[in-house]
């Protein structure tokens, strides 16, 4: 089966590529040249990643999903959240890390979770996914592997950051992974 998967992440089109491996054959937007700087501005994950694969359906007719997520700080009543790709205002990413530590400076409570929420549009259905992992937000970046914020998020039961596991560990317990199992498993049924 094909799908394409709505996203110009490559670290997310690598991780979910690895995490479904050769059952489905997953094309990326560049694959159906779609360079379209696709609109996000829901106010929820779920609203962003519906925009996304209505965008495609719209426009090239094709089967596909998008995934959105983000970061969700309790201190911090749930911010980053759909904002956490611009959090600062721009995408860079030492800066949106720098804001986050910044607003959490003397803040004891550093409980946060990634979520990822999957839109699936398959044959005219819409169908969503959700994976959520809890974790810290700690006070000083360690590691350098992944993306994101990974370097200043423990999960819980872990005792190094995200961007200290290799794909293959962070796969197997990410927010993403939990998601895209699901998606997995309901393409498969
Ligand atoms: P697309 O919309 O093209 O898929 P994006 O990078 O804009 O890519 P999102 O809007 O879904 O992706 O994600 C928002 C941000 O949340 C993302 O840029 C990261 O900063 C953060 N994020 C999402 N998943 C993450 C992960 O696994 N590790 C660290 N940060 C993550």
């Amino acid at each position: 089966m094909e799908l394409v998967f709505a996203t110009n992440n490559a670290h997310k089109l690598e991780e979910v590529q690895q995490m479904v491996g050769n059952r489905f054959s997953i094309k990326s937007l560049a694959d159906i040249s779609c360079f379209d700087d696709i609109p996000e501005t829901g106010n929820t994950f779920e609203d962003n990643a519906k925009q996304k694969t209505n965008y495609l359906v719209e426009k090239y007719h094709v089967n596909c999903f998008a995934d959105d997520s983000g970061l969700e700080i309790e201190a911090l009543g749930g911010e980053p959240g759909v904002y956490s790709a611009r959090y600062s205002g721009s995408r860079d990413m030492e800066q949106n890390i720098d804001l986050v530590l910044e607003k959490l400076n003397a803040e004891t409570n550093r409980n946060a979770r990634f979520k990822t929420v999957i839109s699936l549009f398959l044959n005219n259905q819409q169908y969503f996914f959700q994976g959520i992992v809890e974790g810290k937000i700690i006070e000083v970046r360690t590691g350098t592997k992944g993306f994101g914020y990974d370097p200043v998020f423990i999960p819980n039961g872990f005792d190094k950051t995200f961007a200290e596991m290799t794909l293959e560990e962070k796969n197997k317990i990410s927010h993403r992974s939990i998601a895209v199992g699901k998606l997995v498993e309901f393409l498969n049924s």
